[in-house]
């Protein structure tokens, strides 16, 4: 087989859950390249399924539980890794969540509680993250994580996650001035629509994928593999001059005006 560009590589993945996660598609896509992954997965639930995932790899790799809510989790993880391989190179942070009571009522209707889960899951947990992968990452490197266009424009029904979102790019931005000095580039995708398990259950949803497909300048809707093809390009040398950034995947549906 030929030498990908991320042999000799560590790469940490937050987020899979199953074969239809964004994180799948990115792990399979830098594990093709040749990085050594270590997923990190929510509970015990997911146990089987992640490490089954995990030995499936282009080249296999392994799957620690980490509850990104949970302090005690993050450094037993982190505790483990270090152990393992005591250079990370690559993150990846493919989490969100908001309680299903808030993600169904409007914003003025939130309740403290839900709104402080909605961020500590969806936005703090990148900060979380970053804190515990900074002394690990000596030679620099990318801390990567997922995004979504109703954080600058209000997308109905997005609601608690929009003002999650924009937090969670504006810390990428943020995260980008800190790290720049260590090498280490911190950036969001902000892909389209797709049909994962976060996204199935959102009343209207395949609609809403059928208005993508539709009104997007490429007519078509943003594939898993597109997605993980964006991240193998900015682990790259392609991707070394880019940091802070929220790059969308999306065939062009946030360009338009109307
Ligand atoms: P998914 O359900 O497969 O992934 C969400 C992941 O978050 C799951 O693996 C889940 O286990 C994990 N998670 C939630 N709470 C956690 C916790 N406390 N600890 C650890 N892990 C936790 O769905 P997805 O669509 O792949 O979502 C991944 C990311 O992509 C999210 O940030 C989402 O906002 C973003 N995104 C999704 C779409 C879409 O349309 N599907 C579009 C743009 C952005
Ligand atoms: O970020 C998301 C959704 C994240 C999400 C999903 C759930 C469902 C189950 C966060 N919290 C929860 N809580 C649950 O209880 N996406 C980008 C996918 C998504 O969700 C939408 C979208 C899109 C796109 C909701 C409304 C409108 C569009």
């Amino acid at each position: 087989m030929n030498k990908g560009f991320l042999e000799g590589k560590t790469a940490l993945v937050f987020g899979v859950a199953n074969k239809r996660s964004l994180a799948w598609a990115i792990a399979q896509a830098w594990s093709s390249e040749g990085a050594s992954l270590v997923l990190g997965y929510q509970g015990e639930r997911l146990r089987e399924n992640a490490e089954e995932l995990a030995r499936s790899l282009p080249k296999p790799g392994k799957a620690i539980g980490c509850d990104v809510g949970e302090d005690a989790e993050l450094d037993t993880f982190f505790a483990e890794v270090a152990r393992e391989a005591p250079v990370v190179d690559l993150v990846l942070h493919s989490v969100a969540f908001a309680p299903k009571e808030a993600l169904d009522h409007e914003l003025s209707e939130v309740k403290r509680d839900d709104f402080l889960v909605s961020f500590d899951i969806s936005v703090y947990s990148f900060l979380a993250i970053a804190r515990r992968a900074k002394p690990l990452m000596t030679r620099g490197g990318l801390l990567l994580t997922l995004t979504y266009y109703g954080s600058e424009k209000v997308t109905p029904q997005y609601h608690i996650m929009g003002t999650a979102k924009a937090a969670l790019e504006a810390s990428v931005r943020y995260l980008a001035f800190e790290l720049g000095p260590r090498g280490i580039r911190v950036n969001a995708l902000s892909p389209g629509p797709v049909n994962t398990l976060a996204a199935r259950g959102i009343p209207g949803f395949v609609q809403m994928l059928k208005h993508h497909q539709e009104k997007a300048p490429l007519r078509k809707l943003v594939e898993p593999a597109e997605v993980g093809a964006a991240a193998a390009f900015l682990a790259s040398e392609g991707g070394s001059a880019i940091t802070g950034q929220t790059i969308y995947l999306d065939g062009g549906y946030s360009i338009l005006g109307a």
